[in-house]
């Protein structure tokens, strides 16, 4: 039976999920993996410790998972994302491994505690916001629903950047959370693949006198794997996240060998291993930067390389069979590249025509849209694609001939719309559009939220979906209820469970059993005690971070997301500053208690967006310092918002705060998190907002605001912001005192700019919805001065938000887009 050399698959006893067994494991890592004893071993060790074994234990169920899915031979489904938001692992891996309370109690046996450990774990931040965590949701949930779904990424050694805030400000500095080693990395040192740059391109006639191509006197850069294990929940099915690393290539030897340069070499292999050093930020000045684009290249080159060689190995060479067994999925644009790599290797190193080829490919992919927003979409200057990935380009151009004429053949003559759909931009430097290229090379292209979907096809891609009315699909996002109710929310997730069991953890929609519970006094009472104990936890966390005091009982109104002009934190912020002047004007006016929480980073060359934090500082100083609003208003910015802080925050909030201009959020995943936790939701007809709301009731949600066809007429019928502020006194007075330094005494101008392009053009209608959004917020007060009216709301919330669970989310992938089924194993 066993080829020679060739070991049959080790069989394997699960170690053990006891206490004994892990305290044994504990002293054994600590000793021989870590090289210290228990005298001199510090938390951090411990921590390491402890991930040591538990990794062991699902390592050995994702070898088995690998071999039941090599064995069924089925489809894979591969997740391409440059970004993964995945938060600390060791809590969520105890929860899913049912092992927490073992695990507890073999730290007990050294005089350790779980909880304080897994506080020094790092944060793994390999990504910018919701489309980051998205991708690591959908793999939470691949890996729960026994799906053979593999995560493909860049393992960035330093993530998003560590918000400071210094005198009001952000302040940027970089996160190395490697710093003490990855201890649930395994690393692949052999799992190597070469990606070529720059170079030229030569053609030849092969044996059958065929046109062919060949890139060459390229440079040379070598991805390194690095696999992160992804437990499901409760089940033995521990699915891959591989992160490529960048190496130097030993051509690099060679060359300086050659050229008696040695120094010089080493420099140059420390240079190429730089391509994976740092994640950008979502931040459009950021955009034409060549090592971006090199990422990306070496991301895709590397991943699709890897997929081949895992279905050449088990179906041979026979490609035609690629699209039954591969499913490439492109988390936006970023690795849209992939579409041209796998035609580039489909035409150059296995020879196949050009039609077979780019039916394959295109069969094979498929794309997830995330923004409709000009100038968040991929355009790649020509010249830099030309000089960076030459063959790339031509086939770019290929591609587009072809798909040309076939625009010309159905619309002749159609001069306008061929340049509208062409993937070259001819405006402004000639251009690659990477939401076309998605478009044409993928079988399956989906929005993240129905309205976003039905934009889609309305707008950006209105004549592909003309020409291809069957491509654009919606799958409305959804989150993990393991890490954003389970994990996060003790108290609630307690609750639940003690009235409905604990199924809805794997299965959220059953979390419908708890609408009765809504009508129940004693019910509503406990849930109050729940959000009560995770209120207070919060007020702790922000006293000995901030040295502010909030009060449990007030309303905590709560904004987290990156700080964007179109998500309008600053509609929030008049909205503050209107309560500041109705609360001072009127001792006696007590709306509610409130204490308005927001968190967020901002690009670090996006100046507005930092400038909106500063304000959001300046206001906060002034309201928390004046008497007056003791009791009655408080504001708190929370720094350094990441998944963890997340953990922390979600689970206090009262209400959540979603009010982009309806249009401009694709989904938003915040919503979905908030709502689970209890919180309600106040904000615009806008992405899921418009789902939730269908699902929660109308009753239980505070909507407001133009919706997105109003706010496209009011643009296209001429807006005019200086108009409302004129016709709106209250509005006139907070901007009049933002724009004089009220909030900035001793810098009157801080936000004269600011208040005046607000004036001139408001780009995000904050005026127009500014009034609507304060009536809202009243509305919002008096639902809050009757406590068991709110938490009846709050627990109908619960119970429907079901279907935001992103198991659904995939279900719908895998049926709608990927057509692959669970593969159970033992
Ligand atoms: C993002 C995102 C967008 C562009 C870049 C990075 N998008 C991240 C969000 C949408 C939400 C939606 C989530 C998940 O679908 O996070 O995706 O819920 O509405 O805003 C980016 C990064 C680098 C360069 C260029 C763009």
């Amino acid at each position: 039976m066993a080829t020679p050399g060739r070991l049959r698959p080790f069989p394997l006893g699960y170690l053990g999920l006891d206490a004994a067994s892990l305290t044994e494991a504990l002293a054994d890592k600590l000793v021989h993996d870590i090289g210290k004893d228990g005298t001199h071993a510090t938390d951090r060790d411990w921590l390491h410790a402890v991930i040591r074994a538990v990794r062991d234990r699902l390592i050995e169920r994702a070898l088995e998972t690998e071999r039941a899915y090599a064995a069924a031979g089925v489809r894979r489904v591969y997740y391409l994302s440059m970004e993964y938001l995945l938060g600390r692992a060791l809590g969520n891996a105890l929860l899913n491994l049912d092992f927490e309370e073992e695990t507890r109690a073999a730290l007990a046996a050294y005089g350790r505690e779980l909880e304080a450990l897994e506080g020094l774990e790092e944060d793994a931040a390999l990504g910018n916001g919701g489309l980051g965590r998205l991708a690591a949701c959908i793999l939470d949930s691949m890996a729960t629903l026994r799906l053979p779904g593999y995560g493909y990424g860049i393992r960035y050694e330093y993530g998003l950047f560590r918000q400071r805030i210094e005198n009001g400000e952000q302040v940027e500095y970089p996160e190395s959370w490697l710093r003490y080693g990855n201890p649930w990395e395994f690393p692949r040192p052999e799992r190597l693949y070469p990606v070529h740059f720059g170079g030229r391109v030569e053609s030849y006639r092969d044996a059958a006198g065929r046109l062919r191509f060949r890139w060459v006197d390229t440079e040379e850069v070598i991805a390194m794997a690095y696999d992160l294990p992804v437990p499901g929940w409760r089940t033995n099915t521990v699915n891959t996240l591989r992160l490529w690393g960048a190496k130097a290539s030993r051509e690099l030897d060679l060359r300086a060998f050659n050229a008696g340069e040695y120094v010089r070499a080493v420099e140059r292999k420390i240079e190429s291993e730089k391509l994976t050093a740092v994640l950008y930020p979502d931040d459009t000045t950021e955009r034409g930067r060549e090592l971006r684009l090199r990422q990306e290249h070496f991301f895709v080159s590397a991943t699709v390389q890897d997929i081949l060689a895992r279905f050449r190995q088990e179906h041979g060479d026979d490609l035609a069979r690629l699209p039954d067994k591969v499913s490439i999925q492109l988390n936006d644009t970023h690795p849209a590249l992939a579409i041209v790599e796998l035609l580039r290797l489909l035409l150059d190193e296995h020879g196949l025509d050009w039609d077979t080829a780019w039916d394959l490919t295109r069969r094979t992919c498929s794309y997830t849209n995330h923004t409709l927003m000009p100038e968040a979409l991929e355009r790649w200057p020509v010249a830099l694609m030309e000089r960076l990935l030459p063959r790339h380009l031509q086939l770019i151009y290929e591609i587009n001939r072809r798909f040309l004429e076939e625009v010309n053949h159905r619309h002749p003559g159609d001069v306008t719309r061929l340049r509208a759909l062409s993937l070259i931009d001819e405006e402004g430097g000639r251009s690659v559009r990477m939401a076309h290229l998605a478009f044409v090379g993928s079988h399956r292209v989906n929005g993240v939220a129905r309205l976003h979907t039905r934009l889609m096809r309305e707008t950006l891609f209105r004549g592909f979906h003309e020409l291809w009315p069957e491509r654009i699909v919606n799958v409305t996002n959804g989150v993990t209820p393991r890490r954003w109710l389970h994990h996060a929310n003790r108290p609630l997730a307690s609750l639940i469970s003690s009235r409905i069991g604990h199924g809805w953890v794997g299965a959220l929609e059953q979390l419908a059993r708890l609408e009765p519970a809504a009508e129940e006094a004693a019910f509503r009472e406990a849930f109050r005690a729940a959000k009560r104990a995770c209120k207070a936890r919060l007020a702790d966390l922000v006293r000995e971070r901030l040295g502010i005091a909030i009060d449990p009982d007030s309303l905590y109104d709560v904004q987290v997301k990156r700080i964007h002009e179109y998500k309008r934190q600053l509609l929030n912020v008049l909205h503050v500053v209107t309560l500041y002047n109705r609360l001072r004007a009127d001792p006696h006016y007590e709306p509610a208690p409130r204490t308005v929480i927001l968190a967020g980073k901002a690009a670090p060359g996006y100046r507005v967006a930092k400038l909106i934090i500063r304000l959001i500082h300046d206001v906060a100083a002034v309201v928390n310092a004046d008497p007056a609003m003791r009791g009655r208003l408080r504001v708190v910015f929370v720094p350094n918002y990441d998944v963890t802080t997340a953990e922390d925050i979600i689970p206090a909030a009262d209400l959540s705060e979603q009010i982009s201009t309806a249009g401009t959020e694709a989904s938003g995943t915040g919503c979905m998190k908030l709502g689970l936790n209890g919180a309600l939701l106040i904000g615009t007809l806008d992405g899921a907002n418009i789902e939730i709301r269908e699902a929660v009731g109308e009753g239980n949600v505070f909507t407001f605001g133009l919706d997105a066809d109003a706010a496209a007429a009011l643009r296209a019928n001429g807006y005019h912001p200086r108009a409302r502020y004129e016709a709106e006194p209250e509005l006139k007075l907070a901007l009049d005192m933002i724009r004089g330094g009220h909030f900035s005494p001793g810098e009157p101008d801080r936000y004269a700019a600011l208040v005046e392009s607000l004036l001139a053009r408001d780009r995000y209608l904050v005026l127009a919805d500014y009034t609507d959004y304060v009536a809202c917020q009243q509305r919002v007060a008096e639902a809050w001065r009757d406590p068991d009216g709110w938490s009846r709301r709050a627990v109908l919330t619960v119970a429907r938000m079901g279907r935001f669970s992103s198991d659904r989310t995939v279900r719908d992938y895998a049926e709608r887009v990927w057509g692959v089924r669970p593969v159970p194993h033992e």
